[in-house]
C-alpha cells in the first residue's frame, strides 16, 4: 500500500470544505489507491462546526482515510502537508470597501504563507481557492519565497469546467467530448473564456456552433456571471462544483493531463502571450510528472488580445491594491 499523502484544507468548516473533504477521502482528488490524511484548518468561531465535520468523516468510514487533523492552529495544520488547498478567507460583506476585504485576505495569506514555508513538506503543491484567488496566491508566493513558484497556483478550473458545460449543452454533446477551452486571466468577471482552440467530438467548436455572435457574447458573459447565477438560484455560492473542480485541478497536476488535452490553471506568469510577468494569471497548461507547462504558440486574434489584456490590467490593479495593504 502507498504511503498516505497529507492534504490540508483551510476553511474546512465552510461550504466548499464540506463538499471537498469527502471527495478527498474517497480518492477523487488523488486516485482510488492513494491513502490520505486530512488536515483541516478553520478559525476559532468555527471550531465546533469543524469538529462536527471530523465526526462525520469518522462516521463515513472511508477506507482511504488514514487520519484526520482538525485544528484552529495554523502550524499544526500546515505541518508535513504535501498538498494545500486554501479555501479559507475573508468574504466580502455588504457595504465593505474592496480595499478592506483585500487587506483582511492579505494578512491571512501572508501568515499562512509563512506557516506553509516553515512547516509543509518539501515540494508541497498549493491551490488557492479563496477569493480574490489569483491575488491571494500571489501574496502566498511572495511570503513563502522558499516554496518554488511553480508550486503555487489558483483555481480557475471551475470556470474552465463551466465553459465546457455551456458548450456541451449548446451542442447537445457529452461534456467529455468537449475539450481545450481556455480561461485566461483573473477568476473574476473580467476572465476571458476562449473557445478559439476548443473542439467537440474532435471538430472545432466554432464550426459546430456556427454562431460567432453567441460565442463572442452570451457564452462569455454566461461563464463570467455563472457564480452570481448560482447564488441567485441557490442563495449560497457554488460549492459542489467548486469542490469537484479543485479535485480536477490537483488530480491533473499530480497525475497528468491526457495527451492532446489542456486545462486552465492560475499560475505565475513568465510573460507568455505577452501577459505581464509577476501576476498569477490563468493560462492553458498541460501537466506531466507533477509539473504544469503553459501551452505555447496558440494564435491570438485581436478580439482575444483585448480581453486578455483587460483581465491582466485588472490583476495588476489588484496586485497594487494588495501591496498597498502591506505598507
Ligand atoms: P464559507 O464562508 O462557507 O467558508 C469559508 C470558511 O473559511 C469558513 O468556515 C471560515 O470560518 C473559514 N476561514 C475564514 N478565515 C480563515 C482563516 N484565516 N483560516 C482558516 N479558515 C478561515 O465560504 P465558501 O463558500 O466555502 O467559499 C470559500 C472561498 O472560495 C470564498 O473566498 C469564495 O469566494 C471562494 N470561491 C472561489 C471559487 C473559485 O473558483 N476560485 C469558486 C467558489 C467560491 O466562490
Amino acid at each position: 500500500e502507498k504511503d498516505p499523502v497529507r492534504v490540508l484544507v483551510t476553511g474546512a468548516a465552510g461550504q466548499i470544505g464540506y463538499a471537498l473533504v469527502p471527495m478527498i477521502a474517497r480518492g477523487i482528488m488523488l486516485g482510488p489507491d492513494q491513502p490520505v490524511i486530512l488536515h483541516m484548518l478553520d478559525i476559532p468561531p468555527a471550531a465546533e462546526a469543524l469538529n462536527g465535520v471530523k465526526m462525520e468523516l469518522v462516521d463515513a468510514a472511508f477506507p482511504l482515510l488514514k487520519g484526520v487533523v482538525a485544528t484552529t492552529d495554523v502550524v499544526e495544520a500546515c505541518t508535513g502537508v504535501n498538498i494545500a488547498v486554501m479555501v479559507g478567507g475573508f468574504p466580502r460583506k455588504e457595504g465593505m470597501e474592496r480595499k478592506d476585504v483585500m487587506s483582511k485576505n492579505v494578512s491571512i495569506y501572508k501568515a499562512q504563507a509563512s506557516a506553509l514555508e516553515k512547516y509543509a513538506a518539501a515540494n508541497c503543491k498549493v491551490l488557492v481557492v479563496a477569493n480574490p484567488a489569483n491575488t491571494n496566491a500571489l501574496i502566498l508566493k511572495e511570503f513563502a519565497p522558499s516554496i518554488p513558484e511553480k508550486n503555487i497556483t489558483c483555481l480557475t478550473r471551475l470556470d474552465h469546467n463551466r465553459a465546457l458545460g455551456q458548450i456541451s449543452e449548446r451542442l447537445n454533446v457529452q461534456v467529455s467530448d468537449v475539450k481545450n477551452v481556455i480561461i485566461w486571466g483573473n477568476h473574476s468577471s473580467s476572465q476571458y473564456p476562449d473557445v478559439n482552440h476548443a473542439t467537440a467530438v474532435g471538430k472545432p467548436v466554432r464550426e459546430l456552433v456556427k454562431d460567432d455572435e453567441w460565442l463572442n457574447g452570451e457564452f462569455i458573459t454566461t461563464v463570467q456571471q455563472r457564480g452570481a447565477a448560482i447564488i441567485k438560484a441557490r442563495k449560497f455560492s457554488s460549492a459542489l462544483s467548486a469542490a469537484s473542480s479543485a479535485c480536477d485541478h490537483i488530480r491533473d497536476w499530480v497525475i497528468g493531463t491526457p495527451e492532446g488535452t489542456w486545462v486552465s490553471m492560475g499560475v505565475y506568469s513568465d510573460g507568455s502571450y505577452n501577459v505581464p510577468a509577476g501576476l498569477i494569471y490563468s493560462f492553458p497548461v498541460t501537466c506531466k510528472n507533477g509539473e504544469w507547462t503553459i501551452v505555447q504558440g496558440l494564435p491570438i486574434d485581436e478580439f482575444s488580445r483585448k480581453k486578455m489584456d483587460a483581465t491582466a490590467e485588472e490583476l495588476s490593479e489588484e496586485k497594487a491594491l494588495a501591496y498597498s495593504c502591506l505598507s
